[in-house]
């Protein structure tokens, strides 16, 4: 079964990282938006009745100063706080037992490259559960990118360098990764299938011709 699950139904622990993330500001968004209609509507109902004792000054100082500085910072406190907590979870550097497997975009398919088994496919690439892979992306004409949003983020294949974009799966599953940067005509029918499999179906997969 191919899943069609998507960045809010994390498969792995990288992209258990991001959608944490992404749940927290979708969570603070909502609670900033819900604190705001609550003041709008009690500053409606009450009709520009002012407290006499306050001065104008006062008032205006404490909403300026309330709503536009302190608020604001502690929301982006604890965003940026999470941010570098997450990328700490996303490796950015190849661990030592991750699997490497060289990707090579082409107009409008992927090359796929086991250097270590000695195995090429194309748009079909296998992982087994449980281990970082490291993909070393490039590209072979224009720029591409990948992304499997089950797995993890988004990566560029770029024509003058390589990239490096670890995953992880938890279980088996089949996901798509598709070409996320527009590359010509065909870009919305690029996509690879990720077989993410359990160590001895991989190492079959391998011994396979
Ligand atoms: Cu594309």
């Amino acid at each position: 079964m191919t899943s069609a699950a998507g960045a809010l139904d994390p498969r792995g622990p990288v992209a258990d990282g991001i959608a944490d993330l992404w749940w927290l500001m979708l969570a603070i968004g909502v609670a900033v938006f819900v604190l705001f209609a609550v003041l709008l509507g009690l500053g409606a109902l009450r009709g520009g009745r002012d407290d006499p004792e306050e001065s104008e000054d006062k008032r205006i100082r404490r909403w300026i100063i309330g709503g536009g500085v302190i608020m604001p910072t502690i929301v982006l406190v604890v965003v940026f706080g999470a941010t570098v907590y997450a990328m700490r979870v996303l490796p950015s550097t190849a661990p030592p037992d991750a699997l490497r497997i060289e990707i090579v975009g082409h107009q409008w398919w992927y090359e796929v490259h086991y250097p270590e088994q000695g195995k090429t496919t194309r748009d079909e690439l296998h992982m087994p559960v449980g281990r970082p892979v490291a993909l070393q992306l490039t590209s072979a004409d224009v720029i591409h990118s990948f992304w499997v949003p089950e797995l993890g983020g988004k990566m560029d294949l770029l024509p003058d360098g390589t990239n490096v974009l670890v995953l992880e799966a938890d279980e088996p599953g089949k996901y798509i990764a598709r070409c996320a940067e527009f590359c010509g005509l065909e870009h919305a029918t690029m996509q690879l299938v990720v077989v993410a499999e359990r160590p001895e179906e991989f190492d079959a997969w391998v011994a396979q011709q």
